[in-house]
């Protein structure tokens, strides 16, 4: 992860599940993790986390990028929302490089330079179904908890080496 949305996004991505902790955060409470993680999710509080609300931060990132509203990032859009937070140092889109480039190239998944909400969420999809362990487009309070102890067994167990800035 780069040191320019490092902030920005661990938290709220630690807590949507989107990173794992590194070791050096590892030594966290799975359970407490996931209790917070679950109260922030679950909007309606009726115990169970659905797609809609697990998509809610991935939806609220792509709205601020889509800024014409037209349910698409365009290149152009990802382009001018990096540049007016002068996080891009050119004023050339065709030699837009560095971090928010790859990270608009990672989400379009066809590189026809449009990023569909489906190739946006299809990471949060992937995640969402990896925690409903039993199938049932709904994540309650165990699955979270039962991810957050496996991951902390996994980063005790393992060098810290993988990381997914969404
Ligand atoms: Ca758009
Ligand atoms: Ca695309
Ligand atoms: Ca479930």
């Amino acid at each position: 992860m780069e040191i320019w949305n490092m902030k920005h996004w661990l938290l709220p991505a630690v807590l949507a599940g989107l990173v794992i902790p590194t070791a050096a955060q590892a030594m966290y409470d799975p359970i407490k993790l996931a209790d917070k993680q679950f109260k922030q999710m679950d909007k309606n509080g009726d115990g169970s986390v659905s797609l809609d609300e697990y998509f809610r931060p991935a939806n609220h990132r792509f709205k601020k990028f889509d800024t014409n509203q037209n349910g698409k990032i365009e290149r152009q859009e990802m382009y001018d929302f990096w540049k007016n937070k002068r996080k891009i140092k050119t004023d050339n889109i065709n030699a837009w490089e560095g971090p928010t480039n790859a990270h608009f190239k990672k989400h379009d998944k066809n590189k026809d330079d449009i990023i569909t909400r489906g190739e946006y969420l299809s990471a949060s999809q992937k995640r969402f179904d990896a925690l409903d362990l039993n199938e049932d487009k709904m994540l309650t309070l165990e699955e979270l908890q039962d991810h957050w102890i496996e991951r902390k067994k996994e980063v005790e167990s393992h060098d810290f080496n993988e990381q997914d800035d969404d």
